[in-house]
């Protein structure tokens, strides 16, 4: 096979390890403060250092990339740097699994090609670091981003003036309040004994512990127990739920006998219970019998169904059948099936009379809104599941939010549910008649790959996200900063809103320890909020003795607090640093764009905005944030199980850096999840290495400078200054797609119409595209364009392209007029080919005939008219109105329903005199086109049949 990297005389490789040393050489992304310039500061979210950078990453990073270099070439001093984040279980629960010697592990380093004598390396969390993060610097450099490798680092003990920075801010955090120790629920690992934050996950990122009320009934020496998300509700119960194969365990719980599920008992372990199995009843048992409900004291009974599920809550369900779309089926299924309650010795004559009793108003659902929409959406059995979640929802949201309380509530008529929920539960729990239990919303796996339940611990710190002050203060910032794209910013508002406690410590891994209680380690989501700051002096800080540093340092640098003589002796030999390092950071924060997978939206992304407003004043605070979907593979999923998940460096070793960073942002922008095409990478990498060529042989060529510029020039000069502008709207909301769809494809095309139509080209306007289109390129593909910019003998003035001007839009030069014309005439080609192709016959003559005078009149008053109406009659009618028009009725009532059917007006209306000598004036070129005379008519002046079809900006076609 012929090898695919060199092409048209370009090694793509060789040509990519050429301009990696040179950047390098040049220094040319090396972030360096300079007053004289604006300044724009962006980064990537550090990617853990547990395997190799793959596509995944690629979208995201690219997204940062190709803004960096936009503002660059926009004339802004930029910085984008990098670091790596060997924080907490994504590292350490790999490292175990290798200890372990789990297969799924094992097979993923095999498959980096690390051998079996190397595998037990990595049994030691440290190596991953050391094996992978040298791997992940050139996996970046390999595919081009313009970062400033001063400036990286990685985070945990590893590197110890980072951990003195992360010790910094958690003393900041604390001393607000906003660090807290306290008794909560937290997702927990019970093999890990950690709980189990998001990026600790391999499944369930995002659910969290929602508090469930327990509602205990009274049955002889025992409760039963169900568990309910609406306390309030108990005013409206009829009978209780439970599955009749269902098992069920009589327990001992602190001091009672409860009767509830055997998941429930062990979960009430973690839950500050004292739990003891004394024996297991299956739900049959049950059913038929009296327990006394808890808040309205009254006898229910015990009732089959299919719904309750044995793992969540206590596998018994309180059945309130006016709000409650499963219980109104549950007992509607019931009292229709008399087979199954002879089954369980149930009257069903009893049962008939069982009916809902309605509790509280629901605006639009009326008083009994479970029955409303059931029957709304036709739900005609307990089994049609899938209706019946939805149900669940509509109800819940509208009942909860907007529902109030009516006369059967007792002393809470007139309440809001919202409001009564809370004061329902309070009084319930006072009253002995009900406690607290915390439920998972959805599963979990921990990376240990162990299910993950709710602990409440009383030993663990958190950092409180659900202060009111600090959400307030959240959302202020999240005011004031722009949004890529704008609507993901009620999403920033939900979570900001929702976000309370977040567990931030564990007890093993990799991390910094907590300064003031040392035997914690910070999580991974935690140690990784304000790092940005960081990076600003990172490639100076080292240059101070780490067992000097303290916080007061980092005070006086990011706080600007207190003099440099109050620092102390300590740093009087590093004054020339520290001065340095502030002014690093005054100079490039704040942040000013920080983009990533819209995963992250729930938690880094909204921790960044809450601990920036802890930690800095208000303009300090980060200006821009960009989100993104997820990267598909040729329209899959990506996933190791499909093998499609490649890695960064197999990507630029087989379709160029160039190529795979067009495809990917050609692949998707806004929150669609992007899709690289693996054929559009192939043909790509085809296309851009003709580029060098192309623009060689054009460059400096034409026509010279002096000579009087032609229609198509001024056409070209038009077309290229619309791009310009397009594009540069394009860039400048991140929406990449757009921008290289015309920078490149548009201009493309535009270039080989203008070689086309244009005797010779002009010099100074072909120089002018070619320079144009290689910058805005640039920023996509960086490794061909500083090699043409080179080759044409640009490169001596500056440090490459990267360091040059992004054009500039003449909004004068842009002319509709002759974009029209040349439209016009692409069309009028491709109707001759589309004739041509019906005829099949070489012509030796084409004769074109432009249309009679009283069809412009009709064009022009159409294209008034359609702004109103759509209508054929209406149209032809108003036409009629028209003196000069009446006499061609009929002609009008038949060209008219044609062309409104067809939706497609001509682009080109003038009138017969102008079209006319555009055609004439152009005859050269057509026959030039089509290798053949050319004759041009007025349809006025022949007698020929064919021209009375011509239209304006139509003509009629006749070959011969
Ligand atoms: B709710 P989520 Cl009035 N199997 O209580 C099936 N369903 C169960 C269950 C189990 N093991 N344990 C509890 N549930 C029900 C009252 C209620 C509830 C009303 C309105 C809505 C509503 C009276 N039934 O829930 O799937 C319980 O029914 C809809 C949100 O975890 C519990 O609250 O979201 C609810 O499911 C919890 O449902």
């Amino acid at each position: 096979m012929a090898n695919t990297n060199t092409l048209h005389n370009i090694d793509v490789l060789q040509l990519q390890e050429k301009w990696i040393n040179k950047w390098n050489d040049t220094k040319v992304f090396e972030g360096v403060p300079d007053k004289s310039k604006p300044k724009f500061f962006c980064t990537f979210p550090y990617p853990y250092v547990n395997s190799r950078l793959h596509i995944g990453h690629l979208y995201t990073l690219m997204r940062v990339e190709a803004l960096a270099r936009y503002k660059r070439l926009k004339g802004f001093n930029v910085l984008f740097s990098q670091g790596w984040h060997a924080t907490g279980s994504p590292i350490i629960s790999a490292a175990k699994r290798v200890q372990e010697r789990e297969e799924t592990q094992l097979k993923l380093l095999k498959d980096l090609g690390i051998i079996d004598k190397e595998i037990k390396k990595f049994e030691d969390p440290k190596y991953w670091v050391e094996y992978f993060v040298p791997y992940a610097e050139k996996d970046f450099k390999g595919m081009g981003i313009s970062v400033d490798w001063r400036r990286s680092f990685v985070t945990t003990s590893l590197n110890l003036w980072y951990d003195k920075f992360i010790k910094w801010q958690f003393n900041k955090l604390k001393s607000k309040n906003y660090v807290i120790k306290g008794k909560f629920p937290v997702v927990w690992c019970t093999k890990c004994r950690n709980a189990v934050t998001d990026h600790s996950r391999v499944e369930g990122e995002g659910e969290t512990a929602q508090e469930f009320t327990l509602l205990k009934f009274e049955f002889g020496n025992k409760y039963i127990i169900a568990a309910t998300l609406r306390p309030e509700t108990v005013f409206g119960q009829t009978n209780l739920w439970v599955g009749p194969n269902n098992e069920y365990v009589v327990a001992k719980v602190n001091d009672e006998l409860w009767i509830i599920s055997e998941d429930c008992a062990n979960k009430l372990k973690d839950q500050e219970r004292n739990v003891k199995i004394i024996e297991k009843i299956k739900g049959y048992e049950l059913i038929g019998k009296i327990a006394k409900a808890p808040g309205i004291k009254r006898d229910v009974i015990i009732l089959p169904s299919f719904f309750c599920d044995p793992s969540k809550g206590t596998g018994i369900v309180t059945s309130v059948p006016s709000d409650a779309p499963d219980d109104y089926i549950g007992l509607m299924d019931l009292q229709k099936d008399s087979v199954t309650c002879k089954k369980y010795g149930l009257d069903i004559e009893k049962i008939k009379k069982i009916q809902p009793i309605s509790i509280i108003d629901t605006p639009g659902l009326g008083e009994m809104a479970a029955e409303r929409v059931c029957m709304d959406m036709k739900i005609k059995s307990q089994h049609e599941r899938e209706k019946l979640e939805q149900a669940k929802k509509l109800v819940y949201k509208k009942g909860f939010y907007e529902g109030v309380m009516n006369k059967n509530c007792g002393k809470y008529a007139g309440w809001k549910v919202e409001k009564a929920k809370d004061k329902v539960k309070e009084e319930l729990i006072k009253n002995g008649e009900a406690e607290l239990f915390y439920e998972l919303t959805g599963k979990v796996v921990c990376r240990c790959l162990t299910s993950s339940f709710v602990k409440i611990v009383d030993d663990q710190w958190f950092i409180d996200y659900g202060n009111e002050e600090w959400k307030t203060l959240a959302h202020k910032c999240l005011n004031e900063m722009k949004l890529y794209p704008e609507s993901v910013r009620e999403q920033f508002n939900y979570v900001i809103d929702w976000l309370h406690k977040w567990a931030c410590t564990r007890e093993e891994g990799l991390g910094t320890r907590l300064p003031w209680d040392e035997k914690w380690l910070i999580e991974s989501l935690s140690d990784s909020t304000i790092y940005m700051a960081y990076y600003t002096v990172a490639h100076l800080i080292k240059q101070i003795p780490v067992e000097k540093i303290d916080d007061k340092l980092f005070d006086y640098i990011f706080l600007g607090k207190g003099k440099f003589n109050e620092l102390g002796e300590n740093y009087a030999e590093h004054k020339e640093t520290i001065e340095k390092m502030k002014q690093e950071f005054d100079y490039w924060y704040p942040l000013d764009f920080r983009n990533s997978g819209k995963d992250l939206v729930q938690n880094h992304l909204t921790f960044f905005i809450f601990n920036h407003t802890a930690i800095f004043p208000e303009n300090k605070w980060p200006k821009g944030i960009g989100v993104n979907g997820w990267v598909t593979v040729d329209g899959q999923k990506m996933s190791k199980s499909l093998g499609n998940v490649i890695p960064l460096h197999e990507m630029t070793s087989k379709f160029g850096a160039d190529a795979s960073r067009m495809t990917i942002l050609s692949g998707g922008e806004g929150l669609d999840d992007p899709n690289w095409d693996t054929n559009l990478a192939t043909s790509l990498k085809m296309k851009l290495v003709q580029l060098p060529e192309f623009c060689v042989e054009h460059y400096n060529k034409g026509s010279e400078i002096k000579n009087e510029k032609t229609d198509i020039d001024k056409w070209m000069e038009s077309k290229l200054n619309e791009i310009v502008k397009e594009t540069t709207e394009a860039m400048e909301q991140t929406l990449f797609r757009t921008a290289i769809q015309s920078c490149y494809f548009e201009l493309q095309a535009s270039i080989k119409w203008y070689l086309k139509r244009a005797e010779t080209p002009n010099k100074k306007i072909m120089n002018n595209l070619i320079e144009a289109q290689l910058i805005m390129l640039a920023p996509f593909t960086p490794f061909i364009c500083d090699e043409i910019w080179e080759r044409i003998g640009k490169q001596s003035k500056q440090r490459g392209i990267s360091q040059a001007a992004w054009p500039n839009c003449d909004e004068k030069k842009i002319n509709n007029d002759l974009n029209l014309k040349e439209d016009f005439i692409k069309d009028v080609i491709d109707d001759i080919k589309s004739v041509l192709g019906i005829v099949k016959i070489t012509p030796k003559k084409i004769t074109l005939f432009v249309s009679d005078n009283w069809k412009y009149s009709v064009l022009k008053e159409i294209v008034k008219l359609m702004e109103k109406t759509r209508n054929p009659g209406n149209i032809i009618k108003a036409l009629m109105q028209i003196e000069e028009l009446k006499k061609h009725g009929k002609d009008i009532s038949s060209i008219i329903p044609r062309l409104i059917k067809s939706g497609k007006l001509p682009t080109y209306i003038s009138d017969v005199e102008t079209e006319y000598k555009f055609l004439a004036g152009n005859k050269a070129f057509f026959e030039k086109e089509f290798n053949c005379v050319f004759e041009i008519f007025k349809a006025s002046e022949t007698k020929e049949q064919k021209a009375s079809q011509a239209m304006p900006g139509k003509p009629a076609i006749l070959v011969a």
